[in-house]
């Protein structure tokens, strides 16, 4: 759903602009220092990207999701790393808050994660659980106005930079399953919260991820989010159904940037006396990534406009994420081969892109989580 035509031009040419002249001439400095410029970082905040999704009445511009996405694929234009830093609190940090959290809740953080004063991140993975989110187990255990938290939570996007966190912790030690699972908003400077040492990682330079310990951390029974226990996994769940689709909207611009690159070289790169764009084996490559970008595209605007038109979506955000993120990776591999040996080589920034999508088909659910939610919710309908 798209509110205003002309508002909504403006924030996507203004991304764009700012991906063309700002992010993209900071990609290498990012890629080599791991860090985003704290100059760009406070130019995000003053463009309001970190409220993009808050509501008007808490400081945001409470973009509609087709708008979400549609911004996303400006801002993925550039380096995946930019768009991580605002993705937490634009997404799975934030959103839970909004979904299911007390007006009291709500009043007191979103106003700082609209403007990016705080920036907010989702800890739910940890050492013994990944795709079996409900298997988790840290504890939260009721103390007078307290909970007591302990246990570890691993490879948490923002972790580092975060100010609060979307906490998912087990507050019924009898109910193994989703049902003992509840969500707090734990704040990052809470006595008893440690971190571990940044993740070193394959791709996505400037993103950091790290473990964060709870021990013992008294964490007040108010930021409990919504004020019941035991909801925490669907709030979960539904926070990852729509941060599936804006990963997907995400997937689609990488896309576009790198075979945007790859035809480009192939325009340019002569062999055999001729451009290689010129030879039909190679614009197989480009035409079947133009065709799967487009066919990603439409999937990701579709169940955009479905959540927005209030009709479940986590099927749609499935197919979405798995077909987008599966389709980038395919790209990046063809436009590393166009490229060919300079593909290969660090100073093109193509091989940095490979790397750095390698995670889209990771992490907010692996592809083989999307296909087990994408299947069991067909059966579940025809039964
Ligand atoms: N929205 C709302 N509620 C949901 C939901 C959704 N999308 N998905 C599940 N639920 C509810 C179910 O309805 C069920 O509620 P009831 O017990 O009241 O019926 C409850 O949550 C448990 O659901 P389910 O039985 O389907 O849970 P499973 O343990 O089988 O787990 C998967 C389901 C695998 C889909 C889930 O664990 C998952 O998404 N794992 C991947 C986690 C992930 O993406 N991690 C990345 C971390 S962030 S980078």
């Amino acid at each position: 759903m798209i509110r205003d035509q002309e508002t909504l031009n403006i924030l996507l040419d203004n991304i764009s602009r700012f991906v063309r002249e700002r992010l993209i001439p900071n990609e290498e400095r990012v890629a080599e220092t791991d860090e985003i410029p704290p100059e760009i970082v406070a130019e995000m905040k003053a463009m309001g990207l970190f409220g993009l999704t808050i509501p008007e009445a808490f400081g945001g511009s409470e973009v509609t999701m087709e708008e979400e996405v549609l911004a996303m694929f400006e801002l993925g234009k550039a380096s995946p790393a930019f768009r991580s830093l605002i993705g937490t609190t634009v997404g799975i940090g934030s959103q839970g808050i909004l979904f299911d959290g007390t007006d009291a809740q709500k009043r007191k953080y979103l106003p700082r994660l609209a403007t990016g004063e705080l920036i907010a991140s989702f800890a739910l993975t940890e050492p013994g659980s990944g795709s079996d989110a409900a298997s988790l187990t840290t504890t939260a255990v009721r103390d007078g106005d307290d909970y007591i938290v302990n246990g570890t939570k691993r490879y948490i996007t923002n972790a580092p930079q975060a100010g609060i966190f979307t906490l998912m912790a087990r507050t019924n030690p009898n109910e193994k399953g989703a049902g003992g699972i509840s969500a707090f908003i734990v704040e990052a400077g809470t006595p008893g919260i440690s971190f571990g040492k940044r993740d070193k990682k394959m791709g996505q330079k400037g993103a950091h991820t790290c473990d964060v310990i709870f021990e013992n951390c008294r964490v007040p029974a108010a930021n409990l989010i919504g004020g019941v226990e035991g909801r925490g996994f669907k709030t979960a769940m539904k926070v990852l159904d729509k941060g599936r689709i804006h990963i997907a909207s995400i997937c689609v611009a990488v896309a576009e940037r790198m075979l945007a690159e790859a035809l480009r070289y192939a325009a340019d790169r002569k062999q055999f006396g001729q451009a290689i764009g010129e030879f039909q084996l190679v614009q197989a490559m480009l035409a079947d990534s133009k065709a799967e970008i487009y066919a990603a595209r439409c999937m990701v605007l579709d169940a955009a406009r479905r959540r927005d038109d209030g009709l479940p979506v986590v099927t749609e955000a499935s197919c979405a994420k798995m077909f987008a993120s599966e389709m980038c990776g395919r790209v990046a591999d063809r436009a590393v081969q166009i490229f060919g040996g300079a593909g290969y080589m660090s100073e093109y920034g193509i091989e940095r892109f490979y790397r750095d999508v390698r995670l889209f088909r990771i992490y907010e659910g692996t592809t083989q989580v999307q296909q087990l939610v994408i299947a069991r919710n067909m059966l579940r309908e025809l039964r």
